[in-house]
């Protein structure tokens, strides 16, 4: 992609509006545009980015043994009244009339609607464990909308229910998804630690939020500070196997969210080994029981011929919000630092001197390179100044910049920038592609 073709509306001046970093960012690097309080447009740079987190997150679901589908946003108030959750849900549900003045709604969750999927179509133990997940858009008309994308009212949620026909059988499909979510924090460069937590609106009394650590972020939290030490699962994980011991070792140590804090268990913890902090939920998973698949007559025949209402849990992570987190956690003076696994493009190229016969067709052998071995490229072929240039690159924060200007050029070299520590190397041209996909992490 050429920097000129390129919508990537960067602002020159910060915005007023945004009191956190990563909305001061999103905004800059035009990432995102406000349309609504809370309501965003996804431009090239942020599309690129929450594509790239939703496939990991959808590669980590899937790779935990859950099936992807996709339920509609709108959804009939029907399902709500049977649960008994239309009224209880209050002014958060934006709730709309249609031509016929039937009542529909726009999802905030989807318990409800899987559930009717559910019973519709599964009566036996057979099918089970299942767990059946879509990413889609959620409205929640939340009082304060802030933060750009981290509390927005219509927002990008992955939400996963699974059916279990008792509670030992849904404790396992708990575990799973709890190890599916270290895995894929691990992935977006995140640190979450999963915490005990409220469950709120959802209902249930097993449930834990997964936190990643941030000066802005909302929630006031608790923990042993060498939780931050245990291991995360690896790619070779047997989901259908033991998950205890995992699950074991990240909850040995205390962690919660400030409204399950316990004062008595914290100060039992070695002085130095208490940790508070603040942090952003990105994620959180319940076990609710029968919550739903009572009332709506969602059951399943076991072993003995007799049916029973099916177990369930459901297991959401904040894809839009995920945007906003990384960059809290990944970001110095100059702009954003992607992640490796995340980042918009894979490497930048810089044409320092673009109409120049040896810079542009060295920029062209190079991108050509890079794109064969499936690296994406974003090429300054801009006239603008050096400075401009570099400081462009640095504010959208692609991981690798390869600088080719008519000096180095002449001798056959180029520069080559690390942007998350600023070390540059001078490489032959032909040395800058393995010296860069050698040290990408994918
Ligand atoms: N049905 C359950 C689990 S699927 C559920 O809705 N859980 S939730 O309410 O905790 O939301 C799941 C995740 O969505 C949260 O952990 C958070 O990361 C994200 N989220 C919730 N509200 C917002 C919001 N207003 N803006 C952006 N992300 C949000």
């Amino acid at each position: 992609m050429r920097l000129s073709r390129a919508f990537i509306p960067i602002l020159k001046e910060t915005p007023k509006e945004a009191e956190i970093v990563s909305h001061r960012l999103m905004l800059r690097a035009g990432m995102i545009r406000q349309q609504a309080a809370g309501i965003y447009s996804w431009l090239p740079l942020g599309m690129t980015v929450l594509q790239k987190i939703a496939q990991i997150v959808r590669e980590e679901q899937n790779r935990a043994g859950a099936q992807e589908i996709l339920m509609p946003t709108i959804q009939p108030s029907d399902l709500w009244r049977e649960s008994g959750r239309y009224d209880a849900y209050g002014p958060e549900m934006l709730r709309i009339m249609d031509r016929h003045e039937r009542e529909m709604l726009y999802g905030p969750t989807n318990e409800e609607m899987v559930t009717d999927i559910f019973r519709s179509h599964v009566r036996s133990y057979r099918a089970l464990p299942m767990n059946l997940y879509h990413i889609q858009w959620k409205f929640r008309d939340e009082v304060r909308p802030r933060f750009g994308v981290m509390r927005g009212r219509e927002f990008l949620m992955k939400d996963a229910y699974s059916f279990d026909l008792d509670q030992e059988a849904a404790r396992k499909a708990y575990q799973r998804m709890f190890v599916a979510y270290l895995r894929t924090f691990a992935r977006l460069g995140l640190t979450a630690i999963p915490m005990r937590a409220d469950t709120g609106p959802i209902g249930g009394d097993l449930s834990h939020e997964f936190i990643i650590l941030a000066s802005t972020g909302e929630s006031e939290v608790f923990c042993h500070a060498d939780i931050l030490n245990t291991p995360v699962p690896g790619a070779d994980t047997d989901f259908m196997g033991d998950l205890s011991p995992i699950v074991d070792a990240w909850t040995a140590l205390y962690a919660a969210t400030d409204e399950m804090h316990d004062e008595a268990a914290f100060n039992a913890i070695p002085d130095d080994k208490q940790m508070t902090a603040r942090g952003i939920e990105v994620g959180h998973i319940f076990y609710f029981g029968t919550k739903y698949s009572e009332p709506m007559g969602a059951k399943v025949a076991g072993l003995d011929g007799v049916e029973r209402p099916v177990h369930m849990g459901s297991y959401g992570i904040g894809v839009s919000r995920l945007v906003g987190a990384v960059i809290e956690a990944c970001h110095d003076e100059a702009g954003i630092v992607w992640p490796d696994s995340i980042a918009p493009f894979d490497v930048a190229i810089i044409n320092l001197k673009a109409g120049d016969p040896t810079t542009d067709a060295m920029v062209e052998r190079l991108e050509a390179q890079f794109e064969a071995a499936g690296k994406s490229v974003l090429v300054d072929d801009t006239d603008q100044r050096p400075g401009g240039k570099f400081a462009a690159m640095d504010l959208i924060g692609i991981p690798w910049q390869v600088i080719v200007g008519p000096r180095g050029a002449a001798d056959g070299n180029v520069e080559v920038k690390r942007r998350a520590t600023g070390a540059r190397e001078t490489l032959p041209e032909t040395g800058a592609f393995a010296y860069v996909t050698e040290t990408v992490t994918k």
